[in-house]
């Protein structure tokens, strides 16, 4: 199933220049782009982003680092996108994440982690409307569409 999933570059990946490495990580798997900016998130929005996780021990911190300087937020599109990403971010703690993804390899702590990536196709749609007018996400086709699929 061709699936949208939202990808946000933290800000401790846009303060430790690894825009480019994450963007060409997920071109060379074949996603195509169909939305990109930079972005300051602000307060109200980050606790409507991380809605779900209000209450938990790390919850203000998590609010206080994705507000603390530029993200990149995008729209990544392809065949089982969703998952795609998931699995090449790692897991959420950058001590278990397996060499390889981009956490595993780039980052140390769970509090900065370098990359969002939405858990679910309902859960992308949720983070694409709170971070993107339809007007702002690109339906195009690309070149090598016929060389990634059977
Ligand atoms: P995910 O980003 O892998 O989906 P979630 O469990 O949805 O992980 O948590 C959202 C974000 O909250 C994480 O990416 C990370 O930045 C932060 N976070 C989660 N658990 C911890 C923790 O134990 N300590 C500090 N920050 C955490
Ligand atoms: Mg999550």
């Amino acid at each position: 199933m061709i699936e949208k999933t939202f990808v946000m570059v933290k800000p401790d990946g846009v303060q430790r220049s690894l825009i480019g490495e994450i963007v060409g990580r997920l071109e060379r798997r074949g996603l195509k782009p169909v939305a990109i900016k930079m972005y300051r998130m602000p307060r109200d929005l980050a606790e409507r982003f991380y809605a779900e996780h209000k209450g938990k021990q790390f919850y203000d911190g998590l609010i206080n680092y994705i507000t603390s300087g530029p993200v990149v937020c995008m729209v990544w599109e392809g065949e089982g996108a969703v998952a795609a990403v998931r699995s090449l971010m790692g897991k959420t703690n950058p001590a278990e994440a397996a060499p390889g993804t981009i956490r595993g390899d780039t980052a140390l702590h769970p509090g900065k982690n370098v990359i969002h990536g939405s858990d679910a196709p309902a859960s992308a749609q949720r983070e694409i409307n709170l971070l993107f007018n339809d007007y702002e996400v690109i339906d195009y086709s690309r070149i090598d569409a016929e060389w990634l699929k059977e």
